[in-house]
């Protein structure tokens, strides 16, 4: 089977997921890790089309965020990442850039974002920049002159491939409707590359002239006071150019044949004594590559290369109706873990913009327990080592919104896929029922604050319709109730922060067969913290013998039974004990 044939959901997990298969290493848990501001942040990203809108034309924008900077810093988190708000036709919802030094008029203007970023500053918030530089739009000043002529200075900007040799091997693309990355242009008799939409064409890092005018853009914003950069979908900026056809069994280590090329550790290099040794700056990769070695590679501090990278393996576990399963979740998290107990740097995070409802995908969105299972996984991203990654919303428990018709989306991927299923006489049911339960535009939906109309997002149409639940989940109510999911958000965060064993800590799972509870210690220097999960909606209980059970740092509920160091957990009860 080829990536070609599987619904479009299921080729999206396959082409990101690296899933390096070695087990987990038996190395002592050493934290290994020198201390390191980024390494003791905790990010709260922003959706800005979402998040709050100031002037009324449904799409959120900076001044909103201005507005809600007090709120932001309640949350005691420590950066921010805000989603693309350069300009851009929007094919992607600003994934597709079409001036990488000028702000997307519907989300303001670069007073708006000077103001933006001194008013995060005032705040002690730093600020992390969305790059996106696999790619432009086809609406960049570089495309238009790159399409149209053979001969134009900025043909090489990008991957061209003349028709008269005949078909380029073939490329599998993200969103494209044919699933094709490759798309044919009349006006020059030339094919070119797009491994996301047809909009998105992928920029040629081989070119020294696109590489400077990425450093340029770096420092633009660098020095402009930014503190850091999302580097996105940075395993595919490196490129096998012959574009070769590809093996049998690619589909099996995908990124090893789309990305993670060849001249990618030059390029980061070269980036690196560019920009950012030259400026207060870190750098976070989407994508770690397929192996723990690429990961290593991006992200061990003796290399001078990035300092943080983000796989998506355990993101990408839930991947069809059937969810996921807590022997998995527990694997995948231990593993990557013990392959960075001494050496490298990686981030937690079980939501972004990229997917659906961290409650609906992990958790339990019920009523009854929902509130109970987001502060379980809120716990759980707050507990692990690595840099936790908070996606807005998830402080206060909103769920997908569960769209029935395909017109209800928004998102390219949802619209495209469900074309490319059309054409190609796929089960459409099946693909609306996953689309239902997986589809972006579920994580997309507007911020509920208040139960005024439109959640208090906006005062005109919210471009993506608001969650019908927000007058009961909404950041007003939840201000207010000290046992909501917002207020044991923040005291987790506080934990977090104030814990140098939560950050830097060896961790170790406990009972790893247990079928419903996930347990793990976070020890160092001298101290210990027992982290308690209950994945279930029923009770469950778990013997834990040789701990000192007698400090709770933090309960999602206000019971606690325990007997004989038997410990009996509520539904989606999660508990942190400090046992050392
Ligand atoms: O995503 C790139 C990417 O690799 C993801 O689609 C990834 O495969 C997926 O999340 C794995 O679960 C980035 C942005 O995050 C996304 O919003 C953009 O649409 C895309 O790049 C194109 O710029």
């Amino acid at each position: 089977m080829t990536i070609k044939h599987l619904t479009p959901l299921l080729a999206a997990f396959i082409l990101s997921c690296s899933s390096p298969n070695q087990p987990a290493e038996t190395s002592p848990n050493l934290p290994g890790n020198e201390p390191h501001s980024w390494k003791e942040a905790v990010i709260y990203q922003i959706y800005p089309r979402s998040f709050k809108d100031s002037d009324g034309d449904g799409v959120g924008d900076l001044r909103g965020i201005i507005n809600q900077l007090d709120y932001i810093k309640s949350l005691g988190i420590t950066m921010v990442w805000i989603n693309p708000f350069y300009a851009s036709p929007n094919a992607d919802n600003g994934y597709d850039i079409s001036d990488y030094r000028a702000i997307q008029p519907e989300f303001g203007n670069m007073k708006d974002f000077d103001d933006l970023l001194k008013g995060l500053h005032e705040r002690d918030i730093k600020f992390v920049m969305d790059l996106v530089v696999n790619h432009s739009s086809d609406e960049h000043e570089w495309f238009q002159q790159s399409r149209s002529s053979r001969d134009n200075p900025y043909r090489d900007y990008y991957h061209w491939w003349p028709a008269e040799k005949g078909k380029p091997n073939y490329r599998w693309s993200f969103f494209d409707p044919k699933g094709e990355a490759w798309k044919y242009d009349s006006l020059t008799d030339a094919y070119y590359l797009h491994y996301f939409a047809q909009k998105q064409p992928d920029l040629n890092w081989e070119n020294p002239k696109v590489r400077q005018e990425v450093y340029d853009i770096m420092k633009f914003w660098a020095n402009k006071g930014v503190d850091g950069f999302r580097l996105d979908a940075f395993q595919f900026i490196s490129k096998d150019t012959t574009f070769p056809p590809l093996p049998e069994g690619y589909e099996k280590n995908v990124i090893k044949y789309y990305g993670m090329g060849p001249n990618i550790h030059p390029y980061i290099k070269e980036m690196h004594d560019e920009v950012l040794s030259k400026y207060n700056v870190f750098a976070v990769s989407e994508g770690a590559g397929s192996s723990f070695e690429d990961a290593h590679a991006l992200v061990d501090k003796d290399r001078d290369e990035l300092q943080m990278a983000y796989h998506f393996e355990a993101v990408d576990m839930v991947r069809d109706l059937s969810g996921y399963t807590l022997d998995t979740f527990k694997e995948i998290h231990s593993r990557w873990d013990s392959a960075f107990t001494e050496k490298g740097w990686l981030s937690v995070f079980l939501a972004n913009h990229d997917k659906a409802r961290m409650v609906d995908r992990f958790g339990n969105p019920s009523p009854q327990f929902r509130a109970p299972s987001i502060k379980l996984l809120n716990t759980f991203i707050l507990s692990m080592r690595g840099t936790p990654y908070c996606y807005y919303g998830d402080e206060i428990g909103m769920t997908n919104i569960s769209f029935d018709s395909i017109e209800q989306y928004q998102d390219i991927a949802a619209i495209n896929g469900y074309k490319k299923v059309v054409t190609e006489g796929g089960d459409i049911e099946q693909y609306m029922a996953e689309l239902k339960f997986l589809s972006r535009d579920n994580g997309r939906t507007p911020m509920q604050w208040d139960a005024s109309e439109n959640a208090g997002f906006t005062s005109g149409t919210p471009w993506l319709p608001v969650n019908s639940n927000y007058r009961e989940i909404n950041v007003a109510n939840q201000s207010s109730a000290s046992n909501s999911c917002l207020n044991h958000f923040k005291e987790m965060v506080k934990l977090r922060l104030n814990t140098p064993s939560l950050i830097y800590g060896a961790y170790q799972i406990i009972q790893p067969n247990h079928e419903t509870i996930y347990a793990y210690t976070r020890s160092y220097e001298g101290e210990e913290y027992l982290v308690v999960l209950n994945f279930s909606k029923k009770q469950s209980s778990i013997q834990l013998e040789g701990f000192d059970l007698n400090t709770v740092s933090i309960n999602n509920y206000e019971v606690l039974n325990i007997s004989d160091k038997n410990l009996t957990l509520e539904p989606y009860q999660a508990i942190i004990f400090k046992t050392r």
